[in-house]
């Protein structure tokens, strides 16, 4: 059995800051996991490097429900993003290292594949409607099925989802939080009228998805799903903010737009009734945010029970580490719905070489043994490690809104 001799976080900075786990072992194997918690990186660094390793040193690595469960009820003190994410990174390795030295695909051991690829949703956005529907028919030519539409609101300086760098959207964008200013009223004017001119300009036959990020009370993101009825989206995600899981009922009781929620997830805990009480239609939790590939399975399988389907985070801050485990886990599990995929600069995949392929609107997570994804150590030492925030959100009076 291969033996854990050693186990380093690596923090690099290849355009954003990324934290690694890399698990060393006597069979001459090594694993990698993604520990990145965006604008709050070092604090999953030091968990790891001070309260983790130590405990993983000479530990069996083919043990990973055992390693879980010691790192999740042996803490004592459970869940929360940061002890999440760092027990993800463990997990991710250790799944990584199991593979290789099965010499298969990590997919294989989950069960093998459902199905050729894990359909992805690309990202549109623009400062005007014109703006997004053009970025979205650059995205519909390189094979998109899926695309998700921000758009800037009339009225507001600035708006969440519209990025600056077309290709590459980063909005962890400065050593200290950047302020957005916020209207509700005006976005709910707004939202609509860019899917009508979508629907209008970009057919039927791709999927249209909208992030609304936390910001509506219940009754406002009822009348948004609503009125977003006609056009037929795939999802609107983060209607509300799910602490209080039932604020999604009334939605439900308005609306037959299907619901995505969970990129802040970090339990399976945080899902339970939403999905119980199929409140929701896809579950955004990831397999680095939501403590690795071993719990994730177990929230898609309960997801599965009540045909809610996944649709895992994929924003730029989770590393091509975290992509190649969830790609290998989307084409392993009955209920996968659709991946989110933000494409990472050339910096990043230097650091991180990967197998992982788009074609077609798909990604396949490629045949090399393990998550078939690397960490070039001197690349990333190149990069060093800067402070950068996510914005904050303020109402037009200047009180603080969710974000
Ligand atoms: O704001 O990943 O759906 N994707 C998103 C992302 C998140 C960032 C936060 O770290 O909402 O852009
Ligand atoms: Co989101």
């Amino acid at each position: 059995m291969p033996k854990i001799t050693a186990a380093r976080v690596i923090t690099t900075c290849p355009g954003r800051n990324f934290v690694t786990l890399k698990i060393e072992t006597d069979a001459g194997v090594y694993g990698v996991g993604d520990a990145t918690l965006n604008g709050r990186e070092l604090a999953v660094a030091s968990y790891l490097e001070d309260h983790v390793v130590p405990c993983l040193i000479g530990r069996d690595a083919h043990r990973i429900e055992d390693t879980w469960q010691y790192l999740y009820r042996g803490a004592y003190w459970r869940r929360g993003p940061v002890t999440m994410s760092a027990i993800a990174a463990v997990d991710m390795a250790l799944w990584d290292i199991k593979a290789k030295v099965a010499g298969l695909p990590l997919y294989q051991l989950l069960g093998g594949a459902c199905r050729q690829g894990c359909m992805v949703y690309g990202h549109a956005n623009g400062e005007t409607i014109e703006e997004t529907l053009q970025e979205a028919e650059r995205y519909i030519e390189q094979g998109y099925r899926a695309v998700r539409l921000q758009s800037g609101v009339p009225g507001l300086k600035s708006t969440y989802g519209v990025s600056k760098d077309k290709d590459f959207y980063e909005p962890a964008d400065a050593d200290l939080p950047t302020e957005n200013l916020w209207s509700t009223e005006k976005y709910l004017r707004s939202a609509p009228e860019l899917f009508a001119a979508a629907r209008e300009r970009l057919g039927w036959d791709v999927h249209l998805l909208h992030d609304a990020h936390h910001r509506m009370t219940p009754i406002e993101a009822a009348r948004l799903a609503k009125d977003l009825e006609p056009y037929r989206l795939f999802w609107l995600e983060d209607a509300v903010p799910a602490e209080n899981q039932e604020s999604f009922r009334p939605i439900r009781q308005h609306s037959t737009t299907p619901l995505a929620v969970g990129e802040v997830f970090n339990s399976i805990w945080d899902c339970k009734q939403l999905i119980e009480e199929q409140l929701i239609d896809y579950i955004r939790a990831t397999v680095l945010h939501a403590g690795g590939i071993t719990q994730m399975r177990r929230i898609a399988s309960l997801a599965d029970l009540y045909r809610v389907r996944t649709g895992c985070h994929g924003a730029t801050d989770l590393s091509p580490i975290t992509m190649s485990a969830a790609l290998h886990f989307g084409l392993s599990i009955p209920n996968f719905g659709i991946q989110e995929y933000m494409r990472h600069t050339d910096d990043t995949n230097t650091v991180f070489p990967h197998g992982y392929r788009f074609s077609d609107g798909y990604l396949r997570p490629g045949e090399q043994p393990g998550l078939g994804v690397d960490i070039d150590e001197d690349a990333a030492e190149q990069f060093p490690y800067r402070r950068a925030y996510l914005p904050v959100n303020r109402l037009q009076d200047g009180s603080m809104h969710d974000w």
